[in-house]
């Protein structure tokens, strides 16, 4: 089962998100388990102090290395009690970029993950110095936290758990479309707002279909992300579809999904 360790002064930005549609069915078929703890547990003093302010001055508070150092403890003891191994995650924008190929990495890993919240201005540096936590970066931004960024990983992996999403068509389809843009999706009724349904796919025939699919996630690509195309080998097909995309040329019909072929 994949399991995840969230570690944040607000556990409420994390549990209510996990308690929800996918991630909430997964729990309740046993792929999936979050726990949220509440570095505030981990802390010493009278007032459960988690931050100070930094040495040197500065704007902000600094999150305290000792709570998070108490509270990697205990999970590591309640690990080693279960006879598990642990990996520790820290979202930050000096990780290394989260991505398609590392939520797959994530989802087939058999070690607990903890995945250790940063917030303010952020974290007393001994925590990387004595934890050397993985840094991960979901993205070229600064948050407030790491909150957003651990539900982020947690939704991109387990979705990729055999059994989570309904359908293990959709996986299947995914990675067989892997790093392509998703084709256009429709469904009832067949006329919304004078706007209609491309003809074939709702002509039954499921081959048609299939490569109607595959050119649209190829155009999309090619106009929206032609970067995911660069150091492609395509197969035969797809540099067919390819082809007949480029010949059509960019017009107002392609950039809308090429309704009317
Ligand atoms: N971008 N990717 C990100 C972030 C903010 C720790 C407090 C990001 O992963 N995390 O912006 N995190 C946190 C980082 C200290 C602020």
């Amino acid at each position: 089962m994949l399991r995840f360790d969230v570690v944040t002064l607000f556990p409420d930005m994390v549990r209510p998100v996990v308690e929800q549609s996918i991630l909430k069915r997964a729990q309740e078929k046993g792929l999936l388990d979050v726990r949220v703890h509440n570095l505030r547990d981990y802390t010493d003093d009278r007032h459960r102090t988690a931050d100070d302010v930094p040495y040197g001055g500065g704007a902000g508070m600094v999150m305290k290395a000792e709570p998070i150092f108490r509270a990697v403890d205990a999970l590591t003891a309640e690990a080693q009690e279960d006879g598990e191994q642990m990996r520790v995650l820290f979202p930050s924008p000096h990780g290394r970029p989260f991505s398609q190929d590392y939520a797959q990495q994530l989802a087939r890993e058999q070690r607990r993950m903890v995945i250790l919240c940063g917030h303010y201005e952020g974290v007393d540096e001994r925590v990387r110095t004595a934890l050397a936590p993985e840094e991960v970066s979901v993205g070229d931004y600064v948050l407030t936290g790491g909150e957003l960024p651990a539900l982020i990983l947690i939704d991109a992996a387990a979705r990729l758990v055999p059994g989570v999403l309904g359908d293990p068509e959709s996986v299947m389809e995914e990675s067989f479309s892997d790093s392509l843009l998703e084709y256009p999706h429709y469904t009832r009724p067949g006329l919304v707002r004078g706007l209609g349904v491309p003809e074939v796919l709702l002509s039954g025939h499921h081959e048609a279909i299939r490569i109607w699919r595959r050119k649209q996630a190829l155009r999309s690509t090619y106009l929206r992300r032609p970067d995911l195309l660069r150091d492609r080998v395509l197969t035969d097909e797809d540099q067919r579809l390819l082809n007949e995309v480029i010949s059509e040329g960019v017009t107002a019909m392609s950039m809308r999904g090429g309704e009317e072929e």
